[in-house]
């Protein structure tokens, strides 16, 4: 950690001269830090002869948005780089082009999605298209079906296994995901007019039994290669463009985990409509159903003439309401929140979703056993919506 420095904008430049194989960088290249993640460090360079642009990332050996004390492995950026490869054999046209990596300063240049905005800032902007759910829900088939063991030998699976595994990035996601939430914690960031509904929360033990069920889950169900951090600004999308970025948590673990976080995220976008919107809210109901129903439909494409397929999803699909409602409470009360929920400016519409979030959140925990398909759920939201 002592002798790390955060990349600069010359050095950023200087990646991108060394990757193009020029030999002095040049007055026209110049970069722009766009960092927005919690993570790590990006820039865009551009070089304004050619109109050619690329982005830039560096992990630091710590959390960015927390700095120096939460250190976290700069290994991250391997996984990242390797993750993203894997993904993009199995779905080519929904995952970011890695380009280059360079082990020792822990950084990686990747193609620019020039024109891209992340799907959660369109969806916050209004901007809808049902079909980005359907190729996420096809890109999640092809990845996790080709990193399974449908696919995939014992011994191969085993080796992969190994390979995708970081203690350290799993145990931050254990830390911020089902155990902060649910205990007194510095990190946690809670609206004071949260205060009694949280302890209520905090004090129920079926729920914080249910919540210790998915945490063992997530660390002992080695289903496929997972993206780990599948939240609505994990995906890159314009009208006919949709990929797949930031894959530094990724692992073999439950399919549903996955599925449940991209969910949690949508309907998050769905709780800061349904106040005043119903219209624009139920779309996200529409995109939450795109998105399983093509999951399903692609898996089953993939594993035709496969045995117990029908049990590995119905599997997948309690796992996924579970993960769904931890993502949806751990955004509203811990460290990491999301736009949807937080651009809202109006204190009582912000406290509307944020309450709703929770109620949906706990119900998908305490409920996933008994919500058998996905006409279930979304009726299930919207009578919780009514109430
Ligand atoms: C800052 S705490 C860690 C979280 O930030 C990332 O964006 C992931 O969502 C992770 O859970
Ligand atoms: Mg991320």
């Amino acid at each position: 950690m002592n002798n790390f420095s955060e990349l600069t904008q010359d050095e950023a430049i200087l990646l991108i001269t060394q990757h193009l194989g020029l030999k002095n960088p040049t007055s026209s290249i110049e970069a722009t830090e766009i960092s927005d993640g919690n993570l790590n460090i990006v820039y865009r360079v551009q070089d304004r002869s050619t109109c050619n642009s690329f982005i830039v990332k560096q992990a630091p050996p710590y959390i960015r948005v927390i700095g120096k004390s939460w250190p976290l492995t700069q290994q991250r950026i391997v996984m990242e780089v390797n993750t993203l490869k894997y993904f993009k054999k199995f779905s080519p046209n929904n995952i970011v082009t890695v380009l280059s990596f360079d082990a020792l300063r822990f950084t990686m240049v990747m193609e620019d999605l020039t024109n891209c905005i992340t799907w959660r800032q369109a969806l916050i902007d209004q901007y809808f298209s049902c079909e980005i759910a359907k190729k996420i829900g096809q890109c999640m088939a092809d990845i996790y079906y080709y990193s399974s063991n449908f696919y995939l030998s014992h011994q191969d699976k085993l080796q992969l296994e190994l390979k995708f595994y970081s203690e350290e990035m799993c145990a931050t996601t254990v830390k911020v995901f089902f155990i902060d939430p649910y205990q007194d914690c510095e990190l946690n960031n809670i609206n004071p007019e949260l205060f009694n509904e949280v302890n209520i929360m905090r004090n129920n033990y079926i729920l914080l039994n249910k919540v210790k069920l998915l945490n063992k889950t997530f660390n002992s169900k080695r289903q496929a290669l997972l993206h780990g951090d599948f939240h609505t600004g994990s995906v890159m999308i314009s009208n006919n463009t949709c990929k797949l970025i930031d894959a530094e948590f990724g692992f073999f673990g439950p399919i549903g985990f996955d599925i449940g976080t991209l969910i949690g995220n949508l309907l998050l976008n769905y709780c800061s409509y349904a106040k005043d919107d119903i219209y624009l809210a139920k779309k996200r109901l529409i995109d939450i159903e795109n998105l399983w129903k093509y999951f399903v439909n692609g898996f089953n494409e993939n594993a035709i003439n496969k045995v117990d397929v029908d049990l590995f999803l119905n599997d997948i699909w309690k796992d996924t309401l579970g993960f769904a409602g931890a993502e949806m409470i751990r955004r509203i009360i811990g460290i990491a929140h999301v736009d949807d929920i937080n651009s809202i400016v109006i204190e009582k519409d912000l406290l509307y979703a944020q309450n709703l979030a929770l109620k949906i959140g706990q119900s998908l925990i305490l409920d996933a056993c008994r919500v058998t398909n996905i006409e279930m759920l979304l009726f299930n939201i919207t009578s919780l919506t009514k109430r």
